[in-house]
């Protein structure tokens, strides 16, 4: 196949050191100028052994056909310029050939890439895995979920017009011939807070300003919107509406197709938009002052029609939505009465539906999907995973939401420490190989900071939701001052060492991370870690009569006794990340580490600064030391005679001795020289992929001259 000119000139112009493991001197400073020069010429991948580091380009780069992909299909990994689909190939090979279950762990900080170089990988097995009518239905819906998952789920922050406010992880499954048959979405903690308020200059989530420019005006009239996102309270005060990288409408068509591929239904599809019609019209309810004659204070809805227009789409009477909306039930002395809302606390409740309507419907579009995706088959599956959450992130003001993406990236990068940096130094260690230890900055100790059972920042603040009377932020940040004072990772302004730093608020605490230090305002922690909805709102919306909004509040059904506490926000994202980690760990990982070459999202800049403070936290050049002294590939020695004995000689075909005299038998036949290869204790270590390349070359070639052989034996017959 002829190909494309753009593909070939990037395949043919492979500059700088494609390993970085290869570098001479292998310095900081040379390694970042390796990145520059190749980045410069639009060579944006750039290996660690078989770690892809992937410098973002912020602009279209003709790497990405499928005349590209026909080149890496099938190759080995140094044979061509470094390459997602290098690693995807190697990844999917492994899995398919050697039954070995494969995750891809995807990090780096915000708008580094890592969402893109998913659908890199996802476009890549598309394409090489086999074909047919079952098969290519199965790919279109994987590949159709992006489109809507991104639409409900990412928005336009500071840092990235495409951000990631939830955290995916895709398990694609494959048959026996490493053919995709289905697979399963797990969400993580989507930012909900997003829905009612914005930080200035960012949106709310793509898919509100996708209905109104792409809908047609029939559709708007049913769902009784206009067309203009300056309308809603939820859209107009961030002062961000039109992103000129985004075309809304071209993207609401996008998502329409998409979710009809995947299968939903003509009228899942209306009630989906009806909620988010719901949310918009919820969000235009303003509510006034009103003294009570008892001298308390209520409030009423001044904008009867959104609540009507709610009521209609949801499928309740008004005066319920009203009343659920400005009052409350409480118990007093067993008996049920209402009270009336304040006017802020009207608009509490009514936020906080909006955001439990809406991050309950991504819920459940997820749950939709892997309803449509699952294996159909009750059959054994092979596993590839990808990881895409949200990056790291900093902003000016930084609450409960970026304490936990953050804390998820922390979880990460603990993961690539373990398995790249520690586990293997201690394997060397272990298999008495002779080793001079490589330092690296563990983490760890953040994780525990945050994480750790009774001591943790989350316990701390799971202990104070759970006390019974008056918490605060304020209290919580005092607990935890008390608590964390002495822990190097922790600062706030009220320890004696932090109170001349006016940096430092006083209603904050910051921890300083892996990836730097970040102040959390405490402000809505307590609120945002309970996470509660007054029941009467869950009751009022199990009572309508509109299928999916009743699936979204099970608790609204008023024969529930079971009034247990729900898990709060962090423990329940504790107990998912823990989860998420022992899946990982039980795969095979590949790494890509994505960097961000400037904070300007300009193509073709590389601010040498911002990208060296990444290589540093990435901990890149440890990486690159570890491999460099060590060894690319290990096996068993057992395993590793079964499959090369045949390159003994003629007449071996089987070995009766010692598994390592075998092996060293071979290796002398084969002439590689001794520093090529380490004996441990019970695995044999090759320096350099490129031996293991040739002996399997020359295992092909045997296996190829042995099936000629015998062919001639059969046909002299
Ligand atoms: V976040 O943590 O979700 O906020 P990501 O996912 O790391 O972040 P994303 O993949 O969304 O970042 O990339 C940000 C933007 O950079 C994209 O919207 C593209 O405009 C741009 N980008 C990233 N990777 C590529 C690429 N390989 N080629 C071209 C790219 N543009
Ligand atoms: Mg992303």
């Amino acid at each position: 196949m002829a190909l494309h000119q753009g593909a070939l000139a990037i395949l043919e112009n492979n500059v700088g050191v494609s390993d970085a493991v290869l570098l001479d001197p292998m310095t900081e400073e040379a390694f970042l100028e390796n990145l520059q020069t190749r980045f410069k010429h639009n060579q944006i991948y750039t290996y660690i052994g078989t770690v892809v580091v992937s410098v973002n380009p912020y602009q279209n780069l003709p790497l990405y056909t499928p005349d590209v992909i026909d080149e890496y299909r099938s190759r080995n990994i140094y044979e061509l310029p470094p390459h997602i689909y290098a690693i995807s190939d190697e990844a999917y090979r492994s899995m398919r050939d050697r039954n070995l279950d494969q995750c891809v762990i995807i990090s780096g900080e915000s708008g580094a890439g890592k969402t893109e170089a998913s659908k890199v990988i996802m476009q890549y097995v598309a394409q090489v895995s086999g074909k047919g009518r079952e098969i290519d239905r199965v790919k279109e819906q994987l590949l159709q979920s992006n489109p809507v998952l991104e639409a409900f789920g990412n928005a336009k922050t500071l840092r990235n017009d495409n951000s990631s406010r939830f955290g995916k992880y895709m398990d694609i499954e494959f048959d026996f011939k490493g053919d995709p048959i289905g697979g399963v979405i797990t969400n993580y903690l989507l930012e909900k807070s997003r829905v009612a308020s914005q930080t200035p200059g960012e949106r709310n989530f793509h898919i509100f300003y996708q209905l109104l420019a792409g809908a047609d005006s029939t559709l708007l009239e049913s769902l009784k919107l206009s067309s203009k996102p300056d309308d809603y309270g939820f859209l107009n005060k961030s002062g961000c509406i039109k992103v000129d990288t985004i075309d809304d409408a071209a993207n609401f068509n996008a998502v329409k197709v998409g979710m009809e591929v995947i299968g939903f239904y003509r009228d899942e599809i209306s009630q989906v938009f009806q909620l988010i019609a719901s949310v918009l019209k919820l969000g235009n309810v303003k509510f006034v002052h009103r003294s009570n004659p008892d001298g308390t204070d209520g409030c009423d809805i001044n904008s009867g029609q959104e609540v009507s227009d709610v009521a209609q789409l949801l499928g309740c009477p008004a005066k319920d939505l009203t009343s659920a909306l400005t009052q409350r039930t409480v118990e007093v002395k067993r008996e049920k009465v209402k009270t009336d809302f304040s006017e802020e606390g009207a608009t509490y409740a009514r936020d906080a539906l909006c955001k439990a309507i809406y991050s309950r419907l991504f819920s459940w579009l997820v749950e939709r999907i892997n309803d449509s995706i699952k294996v159909k088959h009750e059959q054994k599956t092979k596993v590839m995973g990808v990881l895409d959450i949200y990056g790291f992130e900093v902003f000016k003001t930084n609450n409960f939401e970026q304490f936990i993406i953050n804390y998820c990236n922390e979880k990460l990068q603990q993961i690539f420490i373990e398995l790249t940096l520690k586990e293997e130094q201690e394997e060397y260690i272990r298999e008495s190989i002779e080793w001079i230890h490589v330092d690296y900055f563990n983490n760890a100790v953040i994780c525990d900071l945050i994480e750790k059972n009774n001591v943790g920042i989350l316990a701390l603040l799971d202990e104070q939701c759970l006390l019974p009377g008056n918490v605060t932020d304020k209290t919580f940040l005092e607990k935890l001052n008390q608590k964390c004072k002495d822990h190097p990772h922790y600062e706030s302004r009220a320890l004696r060492k932090n109170q001349s730093d006016r940096t430092l608020p006083h209603d904050a605490f910051r921890l300083k991370h892996y990836a730097g230090s970040v102040t959390y305002k405490v402000d809505g922690f307590i609120d945002k870690n309970n996470d509660l909805l007054y029941r009467d709102l869950s009751q009022a919306m199990y009572a309508c009569n509109h299928k999916l909004i009743r699936k979204l509040f099970p608790e609204g059904n008023p024969s529930q006794k079971s009034l247990k506490r729900p898990p709060t926000a962090g423990s329940q994202f504790k107990v998912s990340v823990q989860a998420l980690m022992k899946n990982l760990l039980s795969k095979n990982p590949n790494y890509i580490r994505c960097v961000k070459p400037n904070d300007d999202k300009s193509a073709g800049v590389l601010d040498l600064d911002i990208v060296k403070h990444q290589v540093r936290y990435l901990g890149l050049m440890e990486n690159i030391r570890v491999k460099r002294a060590g060894y690319a590939f290990r096996q068993v020695y057992a395993q590793f005679l079964y499959r090369y004995k045949m390159l003994a000689d003629e007449t071996w075909p089987s070995w009766s001795g010692d598994a390592v005299e075998g092996i060293k038998y071979i290796i002398a036949n084969q002439g590689i020289p001794d520093d090529e290869i380490a004996f441990g204790k019970s695995k044999i270590f090759i320096r350099n992929p490129k031996t293991l390349f040739d002996l399997e070359g020359q295992r092909r070639e045997r296996m190829h001259f042995l099936a000629t052989l015998i062919q001639k034996v059969w046909r002299g017959r």
